[in-house]
């Protein structure tokens, strides 16, 4: 298998995340599509040009970070189960992991992309709005976090795979600190091995950004 990503795309995290929990062996692929060359090269792999892309073992494309982690985990048989055997128990995975792309993921870039304006060109009631229904949701998460050792029971799961890459982004961007159950749980995401695997390579990433020293592919 081939996993084309980059390590600072929060899609990409959720979905290296997923890898390192089956204990996956893949080929890394690090696609920057801020470079035009890449860019171009990788829109003939996939024409909508999003990372995460997974080249599977018989040569399919796979794009979309949850159905990768759904693939992962019917195919690999080593490492944490993703999605829990139990029918209604997967339903909640789905749907958190809905809910955590949707409405925290995506909105963060919104409020991510605002900021990277200059202070005039930026939408200030917009970004009001966006944070209000973030905090809405970032409580509900806490009420599910007082009864729940991961997002859905006492098992990582793909839920948790969207929401950790999310989390220090939130952290940084909404005032999250009263919310004890969400505090916890993010700690508890620090001591994760498959997280501080992905949060390294992030870091170096970044790291290689500021410096401008590029890793050679
Ligand atoms: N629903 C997709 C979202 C993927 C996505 O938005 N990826 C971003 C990086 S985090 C991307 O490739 N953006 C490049 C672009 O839209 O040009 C998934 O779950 O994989």
């Amino acid at each position: 298998m081939e996993l084309f990503y980059h390590p600072l795309s929060r899609y990409s995290q959720k979905v290296l995340l997923g890898m390192y929990e089956k204990q996956a062996n893949f080929y890394p692929r690090v696609t920057d599509l801020r470079d035009p060359l890449q860019r171009q090269a990788f829109s003939k792999l996939n024409p909508l040009g999003k990372l995460p892309l997974l080249r599977c073992s018989d040569g399919s494309m796979l794009p979309e970070s949850s159905i990768i982690i759904e693939y992962l985990d019917r195919h690999i048989a080593s490492g944490s189960r993703l999605l829990p055997p139990d029918a209604d128990d997967a339903l909640r995975v789905r749907l958190w992991d809905r809910i955590i792309d949707n409405d925290i993921s995506n909105q963060l870039f919104l409020i991510e992309q605002q900021q990277s304006m200059a202070p005039e060109h930026r939408n200030e009631l917009a970004m009001a709005q966006v944070r209000q229904r973030l905090l809405l949701v970032f409580a509900g998460l806490d009420n599910e976090l007082a009864h729940s050792h991961w997002l859905v029971g006492d098992g990582f799961s793909l839920a948790d795979c969207a929401l950790l890459p999310c989390l220090e982004p939130a952290f940084t961007l909404l005032p999250l600190l009263d919310l004890d159950n969400l505090c916890r749980y993010r700690q508890q995401a620090k001591l994760r091995g498959s997280w501080e695997l992905v949060a390294e390579e992030a870091q170096l990433a970044a790291a290689d950004d500021i410096s401008g020293v590029k890793l050679i592919p």
